[in-house]
């Protein structure tokens, strides 16, 4: 980018010069995309050149990311495209631009924070070094389909060193076993060669067969060749397994090599990790921090347990399933069953969630809920009591850990790296994009959010992970205009603290995306009427258009509008009380539709959460003031899930819709909820929703910090479709056909099962060669995590 800029500096000098002076008359030493943008589009109508937004330096300022001013100096990060940053800085007398290192823009951001003259020493984090050797992706639209380029380049490792390679493969095949039970191969082989004739006498041995033979019938032969279980559940499928493999040691390709480790039986015990909030099945949705990542866990086991059971089958493997989805025991626990150790999960055969309690340093157990930002001192003797738990209940180590959010996760990475188990990471939603500069003024907000702690942590996770799964390509590197969730942890700094200058390599192919989906048994359209729980409409009816009760405000004066819908936590970055303010203001809108909102508590008392307790405060305010109680109504209680697909449906039915304002929304179940109910979705562009939904075919974007513009788009649909109603139904159909087509938990149960085999083979075959990394990361969670753990004065 230095040389375009070089180029906008030739052709319009003057036009940058001024661009320059009026940012520094901002006095505001950090900039943001937005501002820089604003700024030079008023020059843009000042100078009234046309061209001038198409320029070459019209390009470069389109490009900038940030801004760092302090006279004579600006530094800009510039952000030539997707998941690729470059640093500039420049005199702004001189207009003389030259490069700089990721390493001296930091420092020059910790000088203007801290407002001093020189460097201060600190540490500085790099992980680059670590990865070198390692395959890495090129191309950032591959970003995401890590396991592609990983199946290409096992392949053609074994293709360029095939005795290595096979020697690799059958040394792995020949020590698999799951529960004490050996797999595949029980050997010995001299060598590889030696193998190959013995897996072309199993070929024949196994084709003499009638296809439908099981393994019993051929074992004692296979047994003599060297061969285990785990080949197929009959004659048939065995021979494609066995040739498979055959396929592999004559010409590895990447599609053989994908198909054969999908078959190997390797997924018996799965462990998830989900610490915080309230995790259970009934009346816990909507509470504080607990909300999607519950639902995706509990929809995810019941799709996975299902894939588990059957690919083990096919493999004529005769094990049962177990998962343990693993969180905290709250003996306090309300309404909810989070004071029971063990639950199992409904739907599904052998999955359990067992709770574990947090216990002080003097053995207390903590007995109330505490909010996730407060947990980081307990995940060490958590992870220790899960352990013990854990290997007990399986017998035996689990064979896979998922873990989920920043806590989960980092007690993932601890329990992986004890017990040598692949894990994998589910973010759901990282903190770091959610508060602007929560990472440069991490003091100020170090004693409510302990934002050191879980940045720290979100490091140690991502880097010791197996493999990352995440619900969309923007998670992990962001837009054209914006940097994604993963993106905004390879540089940044926590001044005092530390320098990161290479946090996470977004070219990994640890990366992939894997998108949750609705639960199809909830979630149906609402024109599938021999599905419909009709029995619920008088709750329904009474829940939309009853009296005003301790959770219910609101009682609508006209009935017979259609509702704009919402429903989430009562979480400041929902916005669920920014919708109200624009609902308020909007004579068009109010016009035309009520507001039905789902969220907290109508009494503030009710709640434990203090952000929560603000909005409960807010949303009264707003309503007394704006004389909201005759169009909007509020309802502060949790839905079980059938009453919620249903209540979806039934807006659907009286041709509503369902608004999701969030000011940052990492994925939004919500939404898809809603679009395979068949309701037209209006949804923030901040976020996972933004590639969910199509703009104008399966719902429409919203720019959460321009309400104005995105009342007019609700209004004007809202006032198309009184007058045309085939324009609810194009939209709502699109919103159905999207859900079917990308957002499946039978899509994402195959996928998950596909890539743990990959990566736990790769893991195998990479170990040694990961060792370095291992080492400095548990130099890190030990100097930098653990003394950040505690906060004073909460020791005891
Ligand atoms: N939900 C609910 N009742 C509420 C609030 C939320 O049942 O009062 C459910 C909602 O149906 C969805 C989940 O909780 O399944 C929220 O997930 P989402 O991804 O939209 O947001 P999160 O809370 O995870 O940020
Ligand atoms: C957490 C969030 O904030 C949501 O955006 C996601 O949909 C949810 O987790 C499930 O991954």
């Amino acid at each position: 980018m230095l040389e375009v800029l070089n180029t906008g500096l030739q052709e319009n000098r003057d036009v940058f010069y001024t661009l320059l002076r009026r940012l520094f008359l901002k006095n505001r030493p950090f900039l943001l995309q937005s501002d820089l943008r604003e700024e030079f589009n008023a020059l843009v109508g000042e100078y009234d050149q046309v061209d001038l937004a198409d320029s070459t330096l019209g390009h470069f300022v389109s490009r900038l990311q940030e801004g760092l001013f302090r006279s004579p100096w600006v530094y800009f990060s510039v952000r030539p495209g997707v998941a690729r940053l470059e640093y500039i800085r420049i005199h702004c007398e001189s207009l003389i631009p030259d490069q700089v290192s990721i390493s001296e823009f930091l420092q020059f951001k910790e000088m203007l924070a801290d407002r001093t003259e020189a460097p201060q020493p600190v540490l500085e984090i790099d992980f680059a070094p670590f990865g070198r050797g390692f395959p890495r992706l090129t191309d950032p639209r591959s970003i995401g389909q890590g396991v592609i380029f990983l199946n290409r380049q096992l392949s053609s490792d074994m293709f360029n060193k095939p005795h290595e390679g096979m020697e690799k493969l059958l040394h792995f095949l020949t020590i698999h076993a799951i529960e004490g039970q050996q797999l595949m191969l029980n050997g010995p082989f001299r060598d590889v060669k030696a193998f190959r004739q013995a897996l072309h006498s199993a070929i024949s041995a196994v084709e003499k067969q009638p296809q439908e033979a099981t393994w019993e019938k051929i074992a004692d032969k296979l047994n003599k060749l060297g061969f285990a279980p785990g080949w197929g559940d009959n004659a048939a499928r065995m021979t494609e397994t066995m040739n498979l493999l055959a396929d592999i040691l004559e010409a590895p390709s990447p599609s053989a090599l994908e198909a054969f480790l999908a078959r190997i039986p390797m997924i018996s015990r799965l462990l998830i990790l989900s610490p915080h909030g309230y995790f259970g099945q009934d009346n816990v949705l909507g509470l504080p921090d607990t909300g999607g990542q519950v639902v995706y866990i509990l929809d995810q086991v019941r799709a996975l347990e299902r894939e588990m059971y059957q690919r083990l089958a096919r493999q004529g493997v005769h094990v049962t399933p177990k998962i343990l989805i693993v969180t905290r025991l709250i003996p306090d626990a309300g309404d909810t069953t989070c004071n029971q150790r063990m639950e199992k999960v409904s739907g599904c055969e052998n999955t359990w969630i067992l709770r574990v309690p947090f216990h002080k340093p003097d053995g207390a157990i903590v007995r109330q809920w505490i909010s996730r930002f407060e947990i980081w001192p307990y995940l060490e003797s958590f992870t220790q009591s899960v352990e013990r738990e854990v290997l007990a209940e399986f017998g035996g180590k689990p064979d896979l850990i998922i873990g989920n959010y920043s806590d989960g996760n980092l007690v993932a990475s601890l329990l992986s790296q004890r017990l040598r188990v692949t894990q994998c990471n589910i973010a759901h939603a990282l903190e770091k994009t959610k508060y602007l500069h929560s990472d440069l003024y991490w003091r100020e907000n170090e004693s409510q959010y302990h934002f050191s702690c879980q940045y720290t942590a979100d490091l140690i996770a991502m880097n010791t992970a197996d493999f990352i799964i995440a619900s969309t390509y923007q998670e992990i590197a962001g837009t054209d205009e914006t940097i994604g969730q993963y993106g905004s942890y390879r540089s940044f700094t926590m001044p005092g603290l530390y320098r990161v200058v290479n946090g996470i390599d977004l070219f990994d192919p640890k990366f992939n995306i894997v998108s949750p989906g609705a639960d199809a048994d909830i979630y149906f359209p609402y024109t599938d009427h021999e599905r419909r729980l009709s029995g619920l409409a008088p709750e329904i009816e009474a829940m939309i258009n009853g009296e005003a009760t301790h959770q219910a405000r609101g009682n609508y004066l006209v009935k017979d509008k259609p509702l704009i819908f919402t429903m989430a936590r009562l979480d400041r970055v929902k916005n669920l009380t920014g919708l109200v303010e624009w609902y308020a203001a909007s004579e068009r809108l109010r016009k035309v539709a009520n507001l039905f909102i789902i969220g907290g508590y109508i009494d503030p008392a009710l709640s434990s959460d203090h952000e929560e307790q603000e909005q409960i405060r807010r949303m009264h305010h707003l309503m007394d003031t704006h004389k909201l109680d005759n169009e909007m109504r509020w309802l502060g209680m949790r839905l079980d899930k059938n009453l919620a697909g249903e209540l979806y449906r039934y807006v659907a039915d009286q041709r509503g819709i369902f608004v999701q304002p969030a000011l940052f929304e990492a994925f939004g179940l919500t939404i898809i909820e809603a679009m395979a109910s068949g309701l037209p979705v209006f949804t923030t562009r901040h976020g996972g929703p933004l590639e969910i939904v199509q703009h104008n075919r399966s719902g429409f974007h919203i720019d959460p910090n321009y309400g104005e513009s995105a009342v007019e788009l609700i209004a004007d649909f809202l006032e198309r479709c009184t007058e045309d109603p085939e324009e609810w139904t194009r939209i709502s159909q699109g919103a159905m056909a999207r859900v079917e087509e990308r957002y499946t938990w039978k899509k994402y149960a195959e996928r998950m099962m596909t890539l743990s085999r990959i990566y736990g083979f790769w893991k195998f075959v990479s170990e040694v060669e990961q060792e370095e990394t291992s080492r400095y990361l548990q130099m890190f969670y030990h100097l930098q995590f653990r003394p950040l753990m505690w906060h004073p004065g909460e020791e005891n």
